[in-house]
């Protein structure tokens, strides 16, 4: 096997603390020659076959390989890591972030903005590479580098503002007082759909407030994430820092259960599917560690009879098609007044029948493949089901597999016409189906929006203020994020995300997310030399 491979280099020099579970292979195939320039410019160079490596990337686990969702081919090949691997890896960012607790915060900034800087020189193959092997389209691509580099000013925005609380003391002569130190370890496991964002936020947030991070990415996105761990290594190395700070461990489902059991990780920050969450969520109490759950959404959108129709119907189609139906984020549920269910479905009928469905690089595609062959079969499971329920597609509707598209993992973007009682509306499916019906009074919108197991987000379009207040006030959307006027999808980071409900109650990027990575500590300082006790008490 190893003879018929091409070794990569991964690493450039030798840190002692250095721990980079995985080792990237990539084989003579045609989607690696003609996009051989990314990974060039992204520093990993073809060397030769003696199996040396510089620093300690390294994996001891099984060669798994990574697919262009386009054409089914493999990109790459990539030795992943084991929970033996991940058990060096945890001692590794513990060492490493013990030297960092110690960096004042606003030079922690400075390591931050370094990182910002390399992203930013990387922006581009670096979105070309998410678009390679994720598949969305390629300005989504360079959107979620983009989110990375975002999170990162904002973390360097709050390494000169992370602030406790002078609190006043009851007592004479004491000073109350919280202070906000780092956790330790934040194991983060992402999702495929948003290989480079969903860590970067983690990541910028851990480290302004002094943690290390243990990175588990989608056993089926480990390029980028093999990418992003390299431009982030040599920020750390400019500063002198051991890059175990920011260790990787690729590896499929039994090094992420590993990571999530493991008393080392002091938080871990999960997002995927809430099946899996539940678990985390379980395994992770059960030690007293603290979680950080991001979990399924099935948001809805609602179209008022005041609004603008035109200005909905763009928000709908980035919402339901962008990245083909594949953010947590996107609207799954189409809830509109009667007096205008027809006039918006005839302006998004004429949109979907122009959605270019193609190759994510190519440009004016909007609607690239789903990221496996595994996920075709959710979009026709869920369209049988539809039917069987007595739904009705009213466009889009069948997986391509003719002419260029035929290998790849191509589906129609889909529209249907549902009742809200169906039992198909309960569920989520990631892929790009959105399920249209109607409503006929406020109420009965923001009930239906409410009645699902999920609460990430959603959204209402009008112009009306009471609507507004009473959209977002206690009788409103009881999802994480409530939007009025623009999509489900594309939150900025300066806002908190997460959601509600089964979507697992975590909150990151913005806002004041940044106090789940921290212990918070209650200070009272007696400086008046005598020992009144609180409560007034008298004793003895
Ligand atoms: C996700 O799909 O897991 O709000 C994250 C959005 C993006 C992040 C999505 N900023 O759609």
């Amino acid at each position: 096997m190893i003879s018929n491979i091409f070794k990569l280099r991964t690493a450039s020099t030798i840190s002692n603390l250095l721990a980079r579970n995985s080792t990237f292979y990539a084989r003579s195939l045609s989607t690696f020659e003609k996009h051989r320039s990314v990974f060039d410019t992204l520093g990993i160079e073809k060397t030769n076959n003696k199996g040396v490596f510089d620093g300690e990337w390294k994996g001891s686990g099984d060669i798994v390989a990574s697919y262009n969702p386009v054409n089914n081919e493999v990109i790459g090949e990539v030795i992943t890591g084991t929970t033996n691997d991940l058990n060096v890896a945890l001692d590794k960012v513990a060492e490493a972030q013990k030297i960092w607790r110690e960096i004042p915060v606003p030079k922690r900034g400075h390591v931050l903005l370094t990182m910002r800087n390399a992203l930013v020189e990387h922006l581009e193959p670096l979105g070309k590479l998410v678009a390679l092997e994720m598949g969305k389209i390629l300005p989504e691509g360079i959107g979620e580098v983009q989110e990375y580099i975002d999170i990162l000013e904002y973390a360097l925005g709050l390494s000169r503002m992370l602030q406790g609380s002078i609190i006043p003391s009851e007592r004479p002569g004491h000073a109350m007082l919280e202070t906000w130190n780092p956790l330790g370890t934040v194991g983060i496991i992402s999702a495929f759909n948003f290989p480079v964002a969903v860590y970067g936020w983690n990541c910028a947030i851990a480290l302004v407030t002094g943690n290390g991070t243990l990175w588990k990415p989608a056993p089926t996105t480990p390029l980028v994430s093999i990418a992003v761990t390299r431009i982030i290594e040599k920020a750390l190395k400019q500063h002198d820092l051991p890059t175990s700070l920011c260790s990787l461990v690729t590896g499929d489902a039994q090094v992420g259960q590993a990571l999530v059991a493991d008393k080392r990780s002091h938080v871990v920050s999960f997002t995927g599917s809430t099946h899996v969450g539940r678990q985390v969520g379980k395994v992770v109490q059960e030690r007293f560690g603290r979680s950080i759950l991001e979990l399924g959404g099935n948001n809805a959108l609602i179209v008022t009879d005041e609004c603008d129709l035109d200005l909905a119907a763009r928000a709908v189609l980035f919402a339901a098609v962008g990245t083909a139906g594949q953010r947590c984020t996107t609207t799954r549920r189409l809830i509109v007044h009667e007096s205008v269910y027809d006039p918006l479905i005839e302006k998004l009928k004429k949109a979907y029948q122009q959605v270019k469905v193609g190759d994510p690089l190519e440009e004016g595609v909007l609607c690239g493949p789903l990221h496996t062959k595994e996920a075709v079969h959710v979009y026709t499971n869920t369209l049988n089901k539809l039917k069987e329920e007595g739904g009705e597609i009213i466009v889009g509707g069948r997986v391509l597999d003719h002419g260029s598209l035929k290998s790849g993992n191509f589906v129609e973007p889909t529209m249907t016409r549902v009742r809200p009682d169906m039992k198909i509306v309960q569920n989520e499916s990631f892929v790009p189906i959105l399920h249209t019906m109607t409503y006929k009074t406020l109420e009965e919108a923001i009930y239906f929006n409410n009645n699902v197991a999920q609460g990430l987000s959603s959204s209402i379009f009008t112009n009306n203020p009471s609507t507004i207040f009473k959209w977002i006030g206690p009788s409103g959307s009881d999802c994480g994020i409530i939007n009025v006027n623009i999509p489900t999808n594309g939150a900025e980071i300066g806002g908190a995300f997460g959601g509600e409900k089964e979507t697992g109650g975590g909150r990151e990027s913005g806002s004041d997310s940044w106090k789940q990575y921290c212990r918070r500590g209650t200070c009272t300082i007696n400086y008046s030399g005598a020992l009144p006790l609180a409560q007034g008490i008298n004793f003895g």
